[in-house]
């Protein structure tokens, strides 16, 4: 990603980056997330200006909050449920308006690859009352990003930029341009009745806001650069936006299309011009039924998808069923063997659910590279809700459960300190017995290995301060906190078993960093079949680097030398020493 005009191939993320690159800029924060991660990451390779991780979404609105109170042009990324925690500064933030541009992507998963529901965030900008830019590709992404920058600014307004899995994934060619630093020096501007939002000037405020929403449906309706007619022949017309109308363009090429690009303020003039002249008026959107509803209420009869595409991601047989009316063979074969997703060879969360499963405790879980646990042949995860709840759950269980199993809550470093600390204070405050559990691998694994508060490198690797999660949890009024190797089990049962007893909360933090940056461990794990007794309790930790020998039908290992990181957990669990690190 370089200036100059030289076409290159940019994922939608990239392009979103350039985008703010050359809009100039000033400040980025975000939180990871799929699909949205990369953005953060490939800016702060081309621009030297703050490019942060925080340790939640709100938080990162916030921050860029402040910097376009100053007059920075200020960019947050998220994914979509990313907007569920940073929704309450958002909100706000439409009536107070901004200093410097301030544009908020939000990075929404249909079909669910990495997340746990798959929302639709245009709601949020119908709820908020702040416009929405919808790119379908990362030329778009690229020049509505730059773009949303100066609307935020001439329409005194966060801008929500919505991306898509397919779109922020996929690369396509796109001409970057310069980067076009903004000419301005950064004050600290008093103006308190645009700031301050006490009711009496959140209601002057929310009057303006609709003013704002007034004319920004102007440009939704006229400007021609979001929303545009694109005529063809016949007297078929489809609406559609963002990756939906790439499929619809392709299975009908020769129809007129209204191309949404900013699906709020909804542009109903144009929709009515559109419509005028069309025998035949399609929508095609993915998710909910955002634009289809609003087109219904103008008294336009049109037809959509049936119900059954209300769930998961559009496709060109999609678009050839809904606009052409026919099934069409899938046009990429499906027949990939299915790689169901499991924790690495040498995980260190591993060992600490196989002493939990042995001590038949419930276990309350949360969002990480651990949910993985949920599966065979583990299966002890027994919820998983969004970032933060397990600890919660682990509470009002606790609160209410007189059995006898221990309640253990599972939670990464990274989530912890995005939303953990807040479960724990209540748990002190209304003294709980649950137990805890902090698998700190020093990363936020599960979106790719990012940095955050408690690994002591910020987003570009650079030293900083490192949270200490254990004099957190003390902080917190929390007595019994102890930390503990992941890889050793014989520590490990004799802290989990002491705890889960324990009639108190307790916090026990399982360190050992994630395979992928610590790597291979010294030695080569070595099998030897005479002492080996078939127990199959090795096979029971679920290692892909050990499976169950074919050859054979008893429960004999066998071992993938080239996955095996040597971490001599399976070892240490093998009754007979039939394993060894050699
Ligand atoms: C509100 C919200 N923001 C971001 C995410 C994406 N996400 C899922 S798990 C996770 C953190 C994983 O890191 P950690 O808790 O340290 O566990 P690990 O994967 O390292 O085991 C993130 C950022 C999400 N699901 N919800």
């Amino acid at each position: 990603m370089t200036e100059g005009r030289a076409p290159i191939l940019l994922s939608g993320n990239e392009a979103i980056a350039q985008g703010a690159y050359e809009a100039g800029v000033a400040f980025a924060a975000g939180y990871p997330g799929t699909p949205s991660s990369e953005i953060l990451e490939a800016l702060s390779r081309i621009t030297t200006v703050p490019v942060e991780w925080a340790p939640n979404e709100k938080a990162a609105l916030e921050a860029a909050i402040g910097a376009s109170l100053a007059g920075a042009r200020a960019l947050v990324t998220m994914k979509h449920v990313g907007l569920n925690v940073a929704a309450d500064p958002l909100f706000t933030a439409a009536y107070t308006g901004v200093g410097g541009g301030l544009v908020v992507i939000t990075a929404d998963d249909p079909g669910m690859h990495s997340s746990q529901n798959e929302q639709d965030n245009r709601h949020y900008a119908l709820a908020a009352k702040i416009p929405m830019l919808e790119p379908t590709d990362s030329r778009e992404a690229l020049e509505f990003t730059r773009s949303a920058f100066q609307l935020s600014e001439q329409f005194d307004i966060p801008v929500l930029v919505r991306s898509t899995t397919r779109l922020s994934h996929t690369k396509c060619v796109v001409e970057p341009g310069t980067s076009h630093p903004v000419e301005r020096s950064y004050e600290l501007t008093e103006d308190r009745a645009k700031y301050v939002m006490i009711p009496a000037h959140a209601r002057q405020r929310h009057d303006h806001l609709l003013e704002r929403i007034a004319r920004l449906t102007q440009i939704s309706n006229n400007d021609g650069k979001f929303n545009r007619i694109e005529p063809g022949s016949g007297g078929l017309g489809i609406i559609a936006s963002g990756i939906a109308y790439q499929y619809a363009k392709e299975v009908a090429p020769e129809a007129s299309f209204l191309k949404i690009g900013m699906p709020f303020p909804f542009p109903a003039e144009l929709v009515m011009h559109f419509a005028e002249g069309i025998e035949r008026l399609v929508v095609f959107e993915e998710l909910d039924r955002i634009l289809e509803q609003q087109v219904r209420a103008l008294g336009l009869a049109c037809e959509a998808k049936p119900d059954a595409m209300l769930v998961g991601e559009l496709s060109l047989q999609a678009a050839a069923e809904v606009i052409l009316g026919r099934q069409s063979p899938p046009m990429v074969s499906t027949s990939v063997p299915p790689r169901p997703p499991i924790m690495c060879a040498g995980c260190p969360h591993r060992p600490v659910f196989h002493i939990l499963k042995k001590l038949k405790a419930f276990v309350t879980g949360d969002i990480g590279c651990y949910t993985l646990a949920v599966l065979p042949p583990l299966e002890i995860l027994q919820t998983c809700l969004c970032m933060g709840a397990g600890i919660g759950q682990a509470h009002g269980l606790a609160q209410v459960y007189e059995g006898d199993r221990p309640i253990v809550a599972v939670i990464g470093d990274s989530t912890f300190i995005h939303s953990g600390i807040t479960g724990i204070i209540n748990m002190v405050y209304n003294q709980s017995t649950a137990t805890v559990i902090i698998l700190d691998n020093r990363t936020t694994a599960m979106t790719g290995g990012q940095n955050h508060s408690g690994t002591g490198l910020n987003l570009r690797g650079q030293p900083t301060p490192e949270l200490d999660l254990a004099e957190m949890c003390k902080a917190a009024g929390v007595s019994r906190v102890r930390v503990i190797d992941s890889y050793d089990l014989e520590q490990l049962e004799k802290t989990l078993t002491e705890e889960t007893v324990a009639k108190e909360l307790s916090v026990i933090i399982a360190r050992r960093p994630c395979v992928l940056l610590d790597g291979k461990q010294a030695g080569t794990l070595e099998y030897d079949p005479e002492r080996c007794v078939s127990c199959g309790l090795c096979l029971d930790l679920g290692c892909p680097a050990l499976v169950q020998n074919c050859e054979t039908d008893e429960r004999r290992p066998q071992i993938h030398a080239a996955l095996c990181n040597a971490c001599g957990v399976c070892v240490q669990i093998c009754p007979r020493q039939a394993l060894k690190i050699g």
